[in-house]
Parts: structure tokens; C-alpha cells; sequence
């Protein structure tokens, strides 16, 4: 199996240049594709100087901060041109420790996508606000009631997907950013009839650098279960 673990970035220099070694010891045969977004940070320069040693670190620079969703879009598109046929989605920020990527393998024998959830064992998550987890779980009630997707954890962004699940969603098609991003892939997979397994894991707040979360990206997840139920738009 070709492996790929797509990881968009913006500003998340002293997180990558850990995590990538950690991810190669987990799972040495992976391959990991970094989408920068210009960081001003200089994440770029960093991924660059690791993929001129090692040729299985792979950087697509974007020209500007164009988002989330349109980073893993790019990936994937990326990874689908290149033959890989299990294609990861996973934060640089920590909060998805790579210890977890033997677990994915796993149950990808048996699965389409394997989703790592926060909430299949009550609630693991480690340093969020109360707050935040609210938000987090009244998120995923709310688009659990109206799309009737049946997954704990359905805003997650640490995932595996085998590559026909991305030939089918119509990748073209996806437009979302952020939480909203997570729900339509899920959603979309779903709805194709593919196989979702979620297995626990124990999310932790990002440690350095700084969130990116905004009330858009709340506003853009709460219109668009509607969109989905409701086939608005595609
Ligand atoms: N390429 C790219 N990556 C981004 C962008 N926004 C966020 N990221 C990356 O996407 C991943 C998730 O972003 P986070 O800021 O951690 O978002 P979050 O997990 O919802 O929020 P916190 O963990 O609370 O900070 C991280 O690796 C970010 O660096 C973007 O506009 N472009
Ligand atoms: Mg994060």
C-alpha cells in the first residue's frame, strides 16, 4: 500500500520540523506532503531543507492563505495523480499525535475511511476550554441531527481515506474550509455508501502556535449541514 499523510500548514514551523521525524517513526513507509499556505513563519523553508535529505517529505507551496480545505483538496489531488492508495489528513499542531497512525492502518483493512473520534469513549480530549468543547459537541449534535450522519465525532480532522472514497466525492465539488470541510467529506462518503470506522483517540489542545479558528468557520459549518441535507448546493 502507497501511503500518503497530507498536512496543511500555516504557521506551524516549530511544529513540523518535530513532527515529521515522529511521523517517520511511526510509520516509516508513509510518505508526508506539506501544503503551505506562505507561511510568514517560514514553514516552507523548513519542510524544503527535511525534503532535500529525505525524498519521501513532499511540500506544495501555495502562493497565499487560501485556506483549509482548498490545502487538502490540492493534496489529495496530489496524491490521487501519484498512485497513492491511502491518503491521511492530519493537523501539524499536535493535537493528532502520530501514535495513532498504526491504529488507522489497521482498521483501514476492513474499512473506506477510518476517522480518529474524540467522543467514541465519553469525551478524550486534553487542555480545551470547556467552551471549546461545547462548541465541539453541540457542533457535532447539530449536524448529526440534521444530516442523520451516523458518526461521534464528525467534525474531526484526523483521517484516513483509501483512495476510491476520494475518486468518488468529486473533489472539484468541495468548497468548504475548515469544520464545515470535515462534515461534507464524511457526509459525501456517506452518502456514496462507503465504509466510515471511527477509532478513539485522545485529542490535545495544540501546545505552540496559535489557532486558526474564527467564527466563520462556525457560521460556514452551521449553513452548510443545510446545504447537504438539502442538496442546495453541490
Ligand atoms: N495550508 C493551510 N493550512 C492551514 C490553514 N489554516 C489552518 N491550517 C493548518 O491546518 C491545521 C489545523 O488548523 P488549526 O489552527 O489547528 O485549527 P483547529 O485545529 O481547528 O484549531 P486549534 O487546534 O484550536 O488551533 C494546522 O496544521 C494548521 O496549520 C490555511 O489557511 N492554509
Ligand atoms: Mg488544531
Amino acid at each position: 500500500m502507497k501511503t500518503i499523510i497530507v498536512i496543511p500548514t500555516y504557521n506551524e514551523k516549530e511544529n513540523i520540523i518535530r513532527i515529521i521525524p515522529e511521523i517517520k517513526k511511526r510509520f516509516r513507509k508513509a510518505h508526508v506532503l506539506v501544503v503551505d499556505d506562505k507561511s510568514p513563519d517560514g514553514t516552507a523553508a523548513v519542510v524544503k531543507a527535511m525534503a532535500k535529505k529525505d525524498r519521501s517529505i513532499k511540500l506544495i507551496e501555495r502562493s497565499g492563505k487560501y485556506g483549509l480545505g482548498t490545502a487538502y483538496v490540492e493534496g489529495f489531488k496530489y496524491a490521487l495523480e501519484r498512485g497513492y492508495d491511502h491518503i491521511f489528513e492530519m493537523d501539524a499542531d499536535y493535537s493528532h499525535d502520530p501514535k495513532y497512525l498504526p491504529d488507522f492502518v489497521k482498521a483501514m483493512k476492513s474499512s473506506d475511511i477510518v476517522v480518529g473520534s474524540r467522543y467514541v469513549n465519553g469525551v478524550s480530549v486534553i487542555n480545551w476550554p470547556l467552551q471549546r468543547l461545547m462548541l465541539s459537541k453541540f457542533a457535532n449534535f447539530y449536524a448529526r441531527a440534521i444530516t442523520g450522519l451516523p458518526m461521534t465525532d464528525c467534525t474531526s480532522g484526523f483521517k484516513c481515506y483509501s483512495r476510491k472514497v476520494l475518486e468518488a466525492v468529486g473533489l472539484n465539488n468541495v468548497h468548504s474550509d475548515g469544520y464545515a470541510f470535515q462534515i461534507e467529506m464524511h457526509y459525501k462518503a456517506w452518502k456514496k455508501g462507503f465504509k466510515i470506522t471511527e477509532i478513539p483517540i485522545i485529542f490535545v489542545d495544540r501546545v505552540n502556535g496559535t489557532s486558526k479558528m474564527s467564527k466563520r468557520v462556525i457560521a460556514e459549518a452551521a449553513w452548510k449541514v443545510w446545504e447537504l441535507k438539502f442538496g442546495i448546493k453541490k
